[in-house]
């Protein structure tokens, strides 16, 4: 493929834009080559500035769980448009769209809204710790949490993929507040519950790990975790950003029938418009000011034309009752298919998938943590992203991110999905003999 537009745009934005992007992850580092600059997107498929048409499975890392330019989210939003784009007052947008997600998140009782994950997760982990006047935070090695200091510790995502989990410019006064576990080892949880017992206001878990790849929890795991917190009188808090609506309509604690004292969302609930949310008991949540003491505030929080297009996304989510099932079923016809021709073509591998999440690591696995899930061959996967690149697919640019399915994804595209990925293992096997 020629991508002579996108390395013309990418030298362009380089001139007044760090890195050629405004999030690291798009800047093709961990695959190598030019990230592709789009202009469009319509339903599982997006087009990039040199009119090469894409199956798309990163979906803006989740959101799009209804694919590109819905119609009925594209009338929200144009609606609402015409009456203006923000007030800094409130409106009864943000009461539909926290109505929608009380009724569907089941730990969710009160939610506020700000404009990004990273603001939700910044915000929990403040509410947390005047909620319970301690100062320790627990997170676990490889999640990602978004990019505020406290969490930038073990970070997943692109802090993984840039070699920065422990970003410089992150105090250590606010570093030794951060607390690191491995993921999936309930002894070095308990150990850290021993150690700095009545200290912990938190403890942050993506419930599935998305920023690791995709990482699920071993059995039981998180109901030990959820047993600590409550022990220990710590709010366990899930990070529920990705996996909210994206592994079942009420996120992984519907699926796996855990309730966590707060809830961060973002992503699907803003339709593709710039959402964030933090929710849960309303004791916990009226701390938040004007009530309680705990200060929260946003400009463009619970912004109209946001709130619209979240509104019109979840209500098709909550009305569309085969969703998941369809979701799961396509999810799996991918993830299986892709494991198959991995052993077809004698390439190390482990998947997964949960809903309509799905990953797979070049490394026979089993991936369970951080440590192990480092183990993948990501010069191989680099050379696998850019030869399904080639061929109209496009997956992560990076190993350490999931990938996504939507509900206007169809067997066909899996087919060519699976076609691509057979020519490209046969291409990349040949030219390394
Ligand atoms: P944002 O601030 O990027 O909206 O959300 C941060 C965040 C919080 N929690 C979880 C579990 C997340 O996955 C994220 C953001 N996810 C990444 C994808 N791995 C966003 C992509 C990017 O950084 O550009």
């Amino acid at each position: 493929m020629n991508f002579e537009r996108s390395i013309s745009a990418f030298a362009r934005a380089k001139n007044v834009i760090p890195g050629g992007v405004n999030s690291s992850v798009r800047a093709f580092k961990a695959v190598g080559g030019t990230p592709v600059f789009m202009r469009s997107g319509a339903g599982a498929t997006i087009t990039d500035v040199d009119g090469h048409a894409f199956i798309d499975y990163v979906l803006s890392w989740g959101p799009l769980i209804v694919g590109h330019a819905h119609p009925a989210v594209v009338k929200a939003i144009q609606t609402a448009a015409t009456r203006g784009s923000s007030f800094g007052a409130p409106t009864e947008a943000e009461s539909e769209l926290a109505e929608l997600i009380v009724t569907m998140v089941p730990s969710v009782e009160k939610v506020r809204f700000t404009s990004s994950g990273t603001e939700a997760t910044m915000n929990a982990i403040r509410l947390a710790r005047g909620y319970t006047r301690r100062d320790k935070i627990v997170k676990f090695s490889g999640c990602y949490h978004g990019a505020a200091d406290g969490f930038l510790i073990a970070a997943g995502s692109s802090a993984l993929t840039l070699g920065v989990p422990n970003s410089p410019g992150v105090p250590k006064s606010t570093a030794s507040d951060t607390l690191v576990a491995p993921y999936n080892d309930t002894a070095a949880l308990e150990a850290i519950f021993a150690q700095y017992a009545g200290e912990i206001a938190g403890v942050i878990i993506e419930p599935y790990v998305g920023n690791m790849g995709l990482v699920l929890p071993r059995d039981g795991y998180l109901e030990r975790v959820r047993e600590l917190c409550t022990q220990h009188k710590a709010l366990l808090i899930f990070d529920e950003v990705m996996t909210g609506f994206r592994v079942a309509r009420g996120g992984v604690q519907e699926r796996a029938g855990i309730m966590p004292d707060l809830t961060t969302l973002g992503k699907v609930i803003g339709g593709g418009l710039p959402v964030g949310a933090f929710g849960g008991r309303d004791e916990i949540m009226a701390y938040l000011t004007p009530e309680g003491p705990v200060f929260h505030a946003g400009t463009l929080s619970g912004n109209p034309l946001a709130m619209a297009a979240g509104i019109a996304t979840l209500k098709l989510v909550r009305d569309d009752a085969t969703l998941y099932d369809r979701l799961e079923v396509l999810t799996k016809l991918l993830t299986d298919g892709l494991r198959e021709l991995f052993a077809k073509h004698g390439v190390p591998h482990t998947t997964a998938y949960a809903g309509s999440m799905f990953g797979f690591f070049l490394h026979p696995g089993p991936v369970t943590d951080l440590e192990s899930a480092m183990k993948s061959d990501t010069a191989l996967y680099a050379k696998f992203f850019h030869a399904m690149l080639d061929r109209g697919i496009y997956f992560a640019p990076s190993q350490f991110e999931a990938g996504f399915v939507s509900s206007v994804h169809t067997t066909r595209d899996v087919e060519v999905t699976l076609a691509a990925a057979d020519a490209s293992l046969a291409e990349i096997l040949a030219s390394a003999r």
